[in-house]
């Protein structure tokens, strides 16, 4: 029977769908149409109905199919059949690789304990909201791991925003909510959109979809970027602070300064819902803009107007991005996002920023299924006791406290690894992924599940288990993971690709096999139904007749009692008010207010480092063409993006004898990575940018090459644990190098 979400058409079968992963990709439900033909997907369109995306698709969707029917996709479950490290695999069942991953479960609980499992996971695929449940409620384990040094994306943000606000993630108010988008009454236009570390057109981040910005332009709104680099964005923003890497706490703070001092501030907004103001009105007094000006080498001049126009603007809103998060200074940086925001009155309010409300939309099941576990093993988690702000917020181990673990076999060993939806010994998710990959040696059994070969499960994998795109699945997509969602969408199953299945029906399967009592689904649908029914009184069926499901948003919720438990009006935090001095800050012995503090390794905290190496790196901003370490088999988008690439400046590529298309090394007391210059004047000349996730499927597999996993390692030069106070960030976005040609410039011979 023909669904309202599927038509046939010249043979072609056409199913709507909103993607999310695989391949990778942030919750932003791009609406489209896949092509079937054949039982294969021959096409893919974008979807102009669908509200947000009206149509727009990016490359990486539009060359699905090439990812989806690549011929070196694996399709089936395989064992290893050779040493770890060694291209030798064997087919089996799902039945039999169920049978030794079940066996060796048991054997690592009986033996060792539950804890002695550990189950690593990524960035926010869809994999992000189900491989806690997987770890939780169906291996049993309290080690789920995100292994970025310092947590340092998105939980930095979520958990700031919980400590100071009390609510869901932030987010520009892009009209997501409601159906009529830009026309809907009550919604205004923002003024200014501030852009601080985020890139929105190629990044799309945490579901925000990044061309929202453009269409906000196109109607009027202006721009504030505060970046370290040039991008189309930031030529065409009135104001672009091109701030020193890391150096942005200081540039929040002298911004403070001018909004307090020249009287900018929502004195009503500040009165009646801040707590803290005259404390932190005393500190920005440590932030002068002339100050700040030399810190962070934006001309004081500039910061000084961007304040004065954010702040005397009908209403702003502001984007926050990985820049936040990627930096042991960030919590503070977060802060003081977060109070200029609050102070200048753009909080919840129509054009300002929108906040969710605290408990999530759909998503808070997957962190509840902690509740399968005793008190007793989860005080085991590893890093919790040590990292309480961590911990309280994210439901994970430490990071940083994991790598430490397995290096030491403290306070236990770990034996047993699952690999959910992380490739981290490729400069993704890990810093010094070197050592990691020594540490992650010492597992004795390790489950892959993903849609390739890649690095890490070649290095580790004792069974690979195979992943459906999201061609190949049904599933939900929920913007921002549920903590503030402008949409919920439905993805259907268009095809079957060889005997692969999605994350969800293998956490069912195992979590059958392991704790049928905490796994009642006969099908996913019933799971989608138990997900969806609860809060919103309809299910999977009826959101796939839908297509998406807007929910609609109030504004000025902190007046209505919406954002409290007790219902009272104010904020769910512990003064209940906006907290510009925090209480919880203050209650784990850090300073209770936003400070700057240099990243660990730069001109000014380490000036003698600076002199053999004298730039500042900063890493990872995104491209069109990949997501992570995904997209590098795909020959449409390697053609687009064919190396990995560096940015130097004309001046300081002249000094150092580099021209555009050398190959270069970039190096540090912690490592070194080849990459391939790209001389330009849109950054600094004593700054440079590389790519991170780089390898080649093109290069041998086998150890010691691992696809060639070494060579443009770019992580490797950022140290492990040199994060923040309260466990968060690291650096990333700021560390010291030096650069030269390579001896050898065949890269690829
Ligand atoms: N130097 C530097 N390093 C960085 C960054 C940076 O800016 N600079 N950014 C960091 C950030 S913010 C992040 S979040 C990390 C990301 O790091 P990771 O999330 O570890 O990214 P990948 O290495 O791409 O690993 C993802 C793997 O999961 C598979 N996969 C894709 N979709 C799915 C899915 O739906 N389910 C499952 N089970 N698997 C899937 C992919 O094929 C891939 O092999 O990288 C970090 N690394
Ligand atoms: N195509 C694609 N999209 C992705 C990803 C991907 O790999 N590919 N990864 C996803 C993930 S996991 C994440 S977290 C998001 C991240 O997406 P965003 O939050 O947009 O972050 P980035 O792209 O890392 O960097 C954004 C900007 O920060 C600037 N920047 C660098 N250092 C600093 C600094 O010290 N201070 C400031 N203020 N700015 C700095 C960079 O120049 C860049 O223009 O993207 C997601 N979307
Ligand atoms: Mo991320």
């Amino acid at each position: 029977m023909k669904k309202e979400w599927q038509q046939q058409e010249d043979g072609v079968y056409k199913v709507r769908t909103c993607g999310w992963s695989p391949p990778g990709d942030h919750p932003v439900g791009c609406g489209m149409h896949l092509h079937i033909k054949d039982g294969k997907l021959v096409k893919v369109e974008g979807d102009p109905e669908h509200p947000i995306t009206e149509g727009r698709l990016c490359i990486r969707c539009l060359s699905l199919p090439e990812y989806v029917n690549h011929p070196s996709r694996i399709i089936h479950p395989m064992k290893r059949a050779g040493k770890k490290g060694e291209d030798k695999w064997q087919r089996i069942s799902w039945d039999e690789a169920w049978d030794i991953i079940v066996d060796k479960i048991n054997y690592y609980k009986e033996n060792y304990g539950a804890e002695s499992i550990v189950v690593f996971g990524g960035t926010g695929r869809e994999a992000c909201l189900y491989y806690y449940p997987l770890g939780f409620a169906a291996i049993g384990t309290p080690n789920v791991c995100y292994p970025q040094s310092g947590w340092s994306c998105y939980g930095p943000r979520c958990a700031i925003t919980d400590y100071i606000l009390g609510a869901g993630y932030p987010e520009i108010d892009y009209a997501g909510y409601f159906p009529d988008r830009y026309d809907h009454e009550g919604w205004h236009l923002p003024e200014y959109i501030l852009l601080w570390g985020k890139e929105p057109l190629k990044s799309n981040p945490d579901g925000f979809f990044g061309h929202s910005i453009i269409d906000m332009m196109k109607r009027g709104s202006k721009l504030i970027m505060v970046d370290p680099r040039m991008n189309w964005l930031a030529t065409r923003a009135t104001y672009h602070l091109q701030l020193r890497p890391g150096s942005d706490t200081a540039l929040a703070l002298g911004m403070l300064n001018v909004i307090i001092n020249e009287d900018l501030y929502d004195h009503d907004f500040v009165e009646n819902w801040c707590y803290g103001f005259e404390e932190l009105s005393e500190r920005v007094q440590e932030y002068p803009t002339d100050k700040v000006a030399d810190i962070t080498w934006v001309k004081e001049e500039l910061i000084k107007e961007a304040a004065r126009a954010y702040a005397k603007a009908g209403n702003s809103t502001m984007g926050w991005g990985l820049a936040i998060d990627q930096n042991p200074n960030g919590v503070q940086l977060g802060h003081a996002l977060l109070s200029i925001v609050a102070i200048t009155g753009n909080l919840d309010v129509p054009g300002g920023v929108t906040i969710g409300p605290p408990a999530s939309l759909v998503g808070k099941w997957r962190v509840e299924t902690r509740a399968e576990l005793s008190e007793e093993l989860w005080d085991k988690r590893i890093g919790a006791k040590e990292w309480p702000a961590l911990s309280t917020a994210l439901a994970t181990t430490h990071p940083d406290e994991t790598l430490d673990t397995l290096e030491t076999g403290k306070p236990y060993k770990l034996r047993m690894g699952w690999f959910n939806s992380t490739n981290f010994i490729t400069p993704t998710c890990s810093a010094a992924p070197d050592r990691w990959y020594r540490a992650l040696k010492s597992l004795e059994f390790c489950v892959v599940q993903d849609v390739f070969m890649t690095p890490t499960a070649m290095a580790f994998a004792d069974i690979f288990l195979p992943l459906s795109s999201f061609a190949e699945h049904d599933g939900i997509v929920i913007t921002h993971y549920g903590r503030n969602s402008v949409f919920l969408g439905a993805m259907n199953k268009a095809i079957q690709v060889g005997e692969c299945k999605s994350d969800v029906e293998m956490m069912i399967e195992l979590g059958k096999r392991t704790n049928p009592k905490a796994w009642p689904f006969n099908s996913v649908e019933e799971f989608f139904d138990f997900q969806l029914k609860p809060e919103l009184g309809f299910g999977f069926a009826e959101l796939k007749e839908k297509g998406l499901y807007q929910p609609d948003y109030e504004y000025e919720k902190f007046k209505k009692g919406k954002l409290r438990a007790d219902g009272e009006p104010g904020f769910n935090t512990v003064t209940g008010l906006v907290e510009l001095c925090s209480t919880l800050f203050e209650s784990w012995g850090e300073d209770p207010l936003p400070y700057f503090k240099e990243p660990p390794y730069s001109p000014y905290s380490t000036p003698d480092l600076y002199k053999e190496f004298p730039l500042v790196l900063t890493t990872g901003a995104r491209n069109y063409a990949s997501f992570h370490s995904e997209h590098k088999h795909v020959a449409s988008l390697r053609e687009i993006a064919p190396d990995p690439i560096m940015e130097i400046h004309p001046d300081t590529a002249k000094k150092l004898g580099i021209s555009e298309g050398d190959w270069v090394v970039i190096e540090n007391p912690f490592g070194k990575a080849k990459e391939r210059a790209h001389v330009t004047p849109a950054i600094d000349p004593r700054v440079v940018h590389a790519e991170h996730g780089w390898w080649y499927p093109e290069k041998p597999a086998d150890e010691p090459s691992l696809y060639g996993v070494w060579e443009s390692n770019i992580n490797t030069l950022i140290p492990h644990k040199h994060i923040g106070k309260l466990g968060f960030g690291a650096p990333f976005k700021s560390i010291l190098c030096k650069v030269y040609k390579a001896e050898d410039q065949n890269f690829y011979k």
